[in-house]
């Protein structure tokens, strides 16, 4: 027997260690969502920033592995899908370091970004292992829009049309979508399809769907792709509209319609888009992800007033269904999701003062756990947060007719001044009647507080609590 000498062995170890490590590396694909400008770029962004550059200034200490001494470092590494687009963070976290600092443009679709982080391992069963272990972690950034697709699955294009039409008809959306419900209604269903009629009319029921979301600061947008197409943009597949004659139409013609007819190519494109595009979704991206966040920013509806609001509520219950695991739901009849944990953050939680982020943490839970009551979640776990995910303002108190009141101070995004406010304050409960009309809430977009060097933290409120809860328990 060949007698191994000191630098054989070494090597030896060596590369059993690197198998051992290999086999006891661990994977979360973490998903992040929220409807559009609710903070998914930034949250991300100051997610990894914090990871990365972890020990220049970070401040997570209720991250476990830090705050244990435990964490050793992050870095990014090439992602797991190439046929994803690729998160960028070095265009987001570049416009944190311009002067003055500006916030990251608006994205669109799916982006995906990896990290591997090393540490000591603790309490699992790896420390009997390895002195050091890699958490590999995909972050996925989509739309929230493309979960209040959900409901289209189950739904025939009638029934779609019928309920998408009772919406368009109620207050505050019939004011905008009165006159476009009404051109509808002169078309003959059973004439011979016209290609460029059908994407002028979904082109006007897209501007209006534009218009509820960002004029009117409304939630509930569906199909939520018209507004988000990404690569779909001017395909047929995303030109439809709900039908709103129904009622008028015998349904034995409806049903032999051909697709060629107005009516039947609607309803053909309706359902490729409930394939295509809703299923596919679920398919290939929601089954795979392990931990989600929900971003909601609850602060700019009660800004806007109680239509806004009411709305708001109506997203989140649909947006819940999606997790909603129980034997019954509709989810997991149709899918076999992995979703363990589920994390629901308000954003911007630096819009108001400290006193208030208790408040803004029991609104949000009225919104979630209103509609948690009514569905299955037996196998994930939930949480609620307040948090910033770049700290844009300073907190102080300032003196007003002899008592001290808590204000905020921030740059304002569309003046570049420095302003000092007592925004208003946030209601504990879902607001009624008399909150209304008394006081709403003062948003004020903020700009970036001051420009960061490209290795140093973002300030943030709460981050590391997020990631103990994301990440606590796959590093222990
Ligand atoms: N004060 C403050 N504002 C924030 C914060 N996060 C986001 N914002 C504001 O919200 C806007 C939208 O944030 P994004 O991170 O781009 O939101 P998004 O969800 O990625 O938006 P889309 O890509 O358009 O879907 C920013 O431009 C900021 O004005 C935060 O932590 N604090
Ligand atoms: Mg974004």
């Amino acid at each position: 027997m060949a007698i191994l000498n000191k630098e054989k062995l070494k090597k030896l170890k060596h590369k059993a260690n690197d198998l051992l490590n290999r086999t006891l590396d661990q994977h979360v694909t973490l998903a992040v969502t929220g409807l559009s400008r609710s903070g998914k770029t930034a949250f991300i962004t100051s997610f990894v920033n914090q990871l990365i550059n972890e020990g220049n200034g970070s401040s997570l200490n209720f991250f476990n592995p830090v705050h244990q001494g435990r964490f050793i470092a992050a870095k990014r590494v090439p992602q797991k899908n190439f046929h994803i687009g690729r998160f960028n963070y070095d265009r987001s976290i570049g416009s944190f370091c311009e002067d003055p600092p500006a916030w990251p443009e608006p994205t669109q679709g799916i982006s995906e970004l990896r990290l591997a982080i090393r540490y000591q391992p603790k309490e699992s069963l790896l420390k009997y292992a390895t002195d050091t272990a890699t958490l590999y972690l995909d972050i996925s950034d989509y739309p929230g829009e493309w979960l209040l697709d959900l409901p289209m699955l189950n739904q025939t294009f009638e029934e779609w049309s019928e309920q998408t039409i009772q919406l368009l008809s109620q207050s505050p959306r019939y004011e905008f979508s009165q006159k476009f419900i009404e051109k509808i209604n002169e078309i003959d269903p059973f004439q011979p399809a016209c290609e460029d009629l059908l994407a002028q009319l979904s082109e006007e029921y897209t501007e209006l769907l534009l218009h509820f979301r960002y004029k009117l600061g409304l939630s509930v947008i569906q199909p939520g792709r018209f507004i988000l197409p990404a690569e779909l943009a001017q395909a047929p597949i995303l030109q439809f509209i709900p039908y709103s004659g129904f009622n008028k139409i015998d349904a034995n013609a409806y049903q032999n319609a051909s697709d060629d007819t107005f009516i039947g190519m609607l309803r053909a494109r309706f359902i490729e888009y409930k394939e295509r595009v809703v299923r596919k979704f679920y398919k290939e991206h929601f089954i795979n992800f392990d931990r989600q966040i929900v971003l909601a920013d609850c602060l700019t509806p009660l800004n806007n007033g109680p239509d806004s609001f009411a709305d708001l509520q109506q997203a989140i219950t649909m947006i819940l269904e999606s997790f909603s695991y129980g034997k019954s739901s509709l989810f997991s009849r149709l899918f076999s999701p992995k979703i363990d944990k589920l994390l629901f953050a308000a954003t911007k939680a630096d819009h108001v003062t400290p006193e208030q982020h208790e408040h803004l943490v029991s609104l949000l839970n009225q919104l979630v756990y209103q509609t948690k009551h009514q569905l299955n979640y037996d196998s994930i776990e939930m949480k609620t947060l307040a948090v910033a995910s770049v700290k844009a303002t300073k907190t102080g108190k300032t003196q007003h007719k002899g008592a001290s009141v808590p204000v905020i101070q921030g740059r304002c995004l569309e003046s570049g001044e420095t302003i000092t406010v007592f925004p208003g304050s946030v209601p504990d409960k879902l607001p009624n009647d008399e909150f209304w009309q008394n006081s709403g809430f003062n948003f004020i977009a903020f700009a970036p507080q001051q420009s960061i060097a490209e290795h140093e933290c973002l300030p943030h409120l709460r981050i590391d609590q997020a990631m103990q809860f994301l990440l606590g328990d796959k590093m222990k």
